[in-house]
């Protein structure tokens, strides 16, 4: 199958390179699984790596979770999830001025050489787009920023009236910025996102589970398929896959979960 027979107008009409290269892996592995590889050391990452890479289009990290990180390591795993054809998305959430969010991407990690997409919070306005689109250009590089519009956890301030509408409103125009976190365990306010989204960008979703309902400290999950139906164009799955006892598994079902959803979605 061709990427234009599976995401349609939305193929023709995206001109960023980041996003067709996502919509191409899609269609490729046949999987909209973002894998939110929460665990703790590189020999853990490693594994999950090895067991899931058929399965999962890009490899979500929160790098300062790994206690036995080295730069070396790193760039090893960064290279080896490359090699599987994933983009590397680290979600870092930057919320700070533009500059400090863009000298915050050198510094110990220097997520600006190996990260292609990041998470930034809006709170302190449009400088954090144009701060981190610097940081991408310092090392010759160019990524792409998820705006978090929505979140999964219970109470979060961003369902404060205006909020979300503010940040797709200054999203939407900015070429640094991929797409947008919405909440996929609200597959009703999951739709309204995509209504003011549009086509162009990307809306990627935390809180889907196979099990549905409430979780640890807050979290809360949604079905997969209904995020997929409701506008969602890559599901992050984190301990659905990496606590199962089969991860391979596990990032398979979800794989075909949302596979057969953009199918659907897309009439075929
Ligand atoms: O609103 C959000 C935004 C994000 S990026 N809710 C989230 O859960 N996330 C991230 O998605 C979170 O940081 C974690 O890495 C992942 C969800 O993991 P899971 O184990 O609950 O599936």
């Amino acid at each position: 199958m061709q990427p234009s027979e599976v995401w349609g107008e939305r193929w023709n009409a995206n001109s960023d390179p980041l996003a067709r290269r996502w919509m191409e892996t899609v269609v490729s592995k046949q999987s909209m699984v973002v894998l939110a590889a929460d665990v703790y050391t590189m020999n853990e990452l490693n594994n999950l790596l090895d067991q899931v890479s058929p399965y999962v289009s890009a490899l979500k990290t929160h790098v300062d979770l790994v206690h036995d990180w080295t730069p070396d390591s790193w760039d090893d795993f960064c290279n080896r999830a490359k090699d599987v054809d994933m983009l590397i998305f680290e979600d870092r959430k930057h919320g700070d001025i533009g500059k400090i969010a863009r000298d915050q991407m050198g510094g110990v990690y220097d997520s600006r050489s190996w990260a292609d997409l990041m998470t930034a919070h809006l709170i302190s306005g449009p400088s954090v787009l144009d701060g981190m689109a610097e940081g991408w250009s310092k090392v010759g590089r160019s990524g792409g920023v998820l705006l978090l519009a929505q979140m999964s956890s219970a109470g979060n301030l961003l369902e404060i009236p205006g909020y979300t509408d503010a940040v797709v409103n200054i999203g939407k125009e900015h070429p640094a910025c991929f797409g947008f976190i919405g909440n996929g365990s609200r597959a009703n306010e999951l739709a309204e996102l995509r209504k003011k989204v549009g086509e162009i960008k990307m809306i990627w979703t935390p809180g889907v589970n196979i099990q549905t309902g409430d979780s640890e400290l807050g979290q809360r999950y949604g079905d997969p398929y209904d995020a997929v139906m409701a506008g969602s164009d890559g599901i992050i799955v984190g301990s659905g896959i990496h606590k199962s006892k089969s991860p391979s598994e596990a990032a398979k079902k979800y794989a075909d979960v949302s596979w057969g959803a953009l199918i659907k979605r897309s009439g075929l």
